[in-house]
C-alpha cells in the first residue's frame, strides 16, 4: 500500500485548506445591518402603534395606498438628549406614495403623532441601547 500515504497527506492538506477558507468566510462576512423597522401610516392610525429598535437601527413610515386622506409624522416628544427634533417631523402631508425614514441614534422614547388627525394617530417609537 504505497498509495496510502499520499492519499492522506492530499485529505489533511485539503482538510487544511477547507478550515482556512472557512476561517476567512467567516472573518470578512460583515453582521447583516437590520433593514428599517416598518410602519404604515392609515387612514386614521399607524400600525404598528409600538415599535422597540435598538440605537443605529431605523424606522420607516410608508403611506397606505388606500389612504383618502392627508397625513403626516410629527415627533410630538422625544428624549432630553435629542438634538435637532424637527429633523423627526416630515415637513408636508401626504395622502399615499410617500415614506419618511429616520435613524435613531439617540436611545429613548419618542412619542410621534399626525397632526391632522392628533388625538386618533399617535404611536411610540422605544429605542434601546
Ligand atoms: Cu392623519
Amino acid at each position: 500500500m504505497r498509495r496510502a500515504k499520499p492519499i492522506k497527506a492530499i485529505i489533511a492538506a485539503c482538510c487544511i485548506v477547507a478550515v482556512a477558507l472557512s476561517g476567512v468566510t467567516a472573518a470578512s462576512a460583515q453582521a447583516p445591518k437590520k433593514p428599517p423597522a416598518k410602519v404604515t401610516v392609515n387612514d386614521f392610525y399607524f400600525a404598528p402603534t409600538a415599535v422597540t429598535i435598538r440605537k443605529g437601527r431605523a424606522v420607516k413610515w410608508v403611506w397606505s395606498s388606500y389612504n383618502t386622506y392627508p397625513h403626516d409624522v410629527h415627533l410630538k416628544q422625544g428624549p432630553k438628549a435629542l438634538k435637532n427634533k424637527s429633523r423627526f417631523s416630515t415637513t408636508t402631508t401626504a395622502v399615499t406614495d410617500a415614506h419618511f425614514q429616520r435613524t435613531f441614534e439617540v436611545p429613548g422614547t419618542y412619542k410621534f403623532i399626525c397632526t391632522v388627525h392628533p388625538s386618533e394617530m399617535k404611536m411610540t417609537v422605544t429605542v434601546k441601547k
